[in-house]
């Protein structure tokens, strides 16, 4: 057998309508009716034409010891992004105040962290603590946890924590080398232990077959249980990390519009019940492309002009779309 069998064996799928093979079915069908049938089963779980709202910010930027392919953060990349401390309590809880006031009802604070060091782990949970008090939801994402780590943060009342598998399981290592796919899922299984909501997703558009998106989907929905929030991202290729220089040479490796509501429209299908998240690569999407999202069973975006270290759709045009496409923020 060799090592890609191997790798897809290790997923088992307990939902025979999860299984690789009925993904990879669904992934073949005609565009319209894999779209209508997702926008079908949006509808009788969800409310219509409702988005929920997130708003990030980058708590400790850059200098990451590890080496994601894709990322601007990375000690390894030579993106220009310099390392700086975690940032202060009163200054992450103002921004929380703004993204509030700007109609998002979820903030969720991201570290450029292997894991978190427990002398951090104190401002952590005051930052959980105060953003909560605001009347959102918190969200964090600050790379592997310990039991302790993940049962501390549930404790001071982290609604979520987002760690993403970021692609399938056979093309995980051509990505990021300096932990494993396992490493993800037991992370994730620490967080849902603790009692918290897991976010996880992905990044299409970095060179990887439609079986690695199939081989994506099919880890996530068969997971113990499918992740709350699924968080899917076109690669935004920043200059000087490994796959934003890989898209600058081979620029048909970009995601396909099409493709990119595909497989929204099977993740829809498959996690009938998470939350869908139009993440990173929005801003370079058409109206059209995030309508389509939108039909495919797309439910929340990111708000506001950053993201972490690249530029988002700013407000302004999100509330246009929304007015033109009548959809309203999820309360
Ligand atoms: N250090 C933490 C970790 O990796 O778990 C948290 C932050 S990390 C930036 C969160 C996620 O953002 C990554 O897992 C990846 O899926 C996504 N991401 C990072 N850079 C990206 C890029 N250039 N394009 C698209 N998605 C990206
Ligand atoms: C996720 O899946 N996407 C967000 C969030 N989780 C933390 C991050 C996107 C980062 C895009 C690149 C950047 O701004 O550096
Ligand atoms: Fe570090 Fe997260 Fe960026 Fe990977 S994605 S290099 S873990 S900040």
């Amino acid at each position: 057998m060799n090592h890609v069998a191997n790798q897809a064996d290790l997923i088992s799928s307990a939902r025979p309508e999860a299984s690789r093979e009925a993904i990879a079915a669904l992934f073949d069908l005609p565009f319209l009716d894999l779209v209508a049938r997702a926008h079908e089963v949006h509808l009788r779980h969800h409310p219509r034409n409702a988005v929920q709202l997130s708003t990030l910010l980058s708590i400790k930027t850059g200098g990451c010891a590890e080496d994601c392919g894709y990322c601007s953060q990375s000690a390894h990349a030579k993106s220009g992004v310099k390392a700086e401390k975690l940032m202060n309590a009163d200054a992450v809880v103002a921004a929380a105040r703004e993204a509030r006031a700007a109609g998002s009802h979820r903030f969720c604070m991201g570290a450029a962290w292997r894991e978190p060091k427990e002398r951090d782990m104190a401002a952590l949970l005051d930052m959980v603590r105060r953003v909560k008090a605001l009347g959102l939801e918190t969200c964090m994402t600050l790379g592997m946890l310990t039991d302790g780590q993940a049962r501390a943060l549930a404790e001071a009342g982290l609604d979520y924590y987002n760690h993403n598998i970021d692609t399938g399981p056979d093309y995980y290592d051509r990505v990021i080398t300096t932990r494993s796919f396992q490493d993800r899922i037991d992370t994730l299984e620490r967080v849902r232990e603790a009692g918290m909501a897991v976010c996880c997703g992905g990044i299409m558009g970095m060179g990887e077959t439609r079986e690695d998106r199939i081989g994506f989907l099919h880890a996530l929905a068969n997971l113990p249980e499918p992740p709350d929030s699924v968080p899917l991202n076109a690669l935004v290729p920043i200059p000087g990390t490994v796959l934003g220089d890989m898209l600058a040479d081979t620029p048909l490796a970009r995601i396909d519009e099409i493709e990119f509501v595909r497989t929204v429209a099977v993740a829809r299908i498959v996690m009938p019940d998470s939350q869908v998240r139009l993440s990173a690569g929005r801003e370079s999407m058409s109206e059209a492309g995030q309508a389509l999202c939108f039909l495919a069973g797309a439910n929340s975006i990111f708000t506001g002009d950053r993201l972490l270290t690249t530029p988002n759709n700013g407000e302004d045009a999100d509330t246009a779309l929304f007015a033109k496409l009548g959809l309203k923020p999820l309360a």
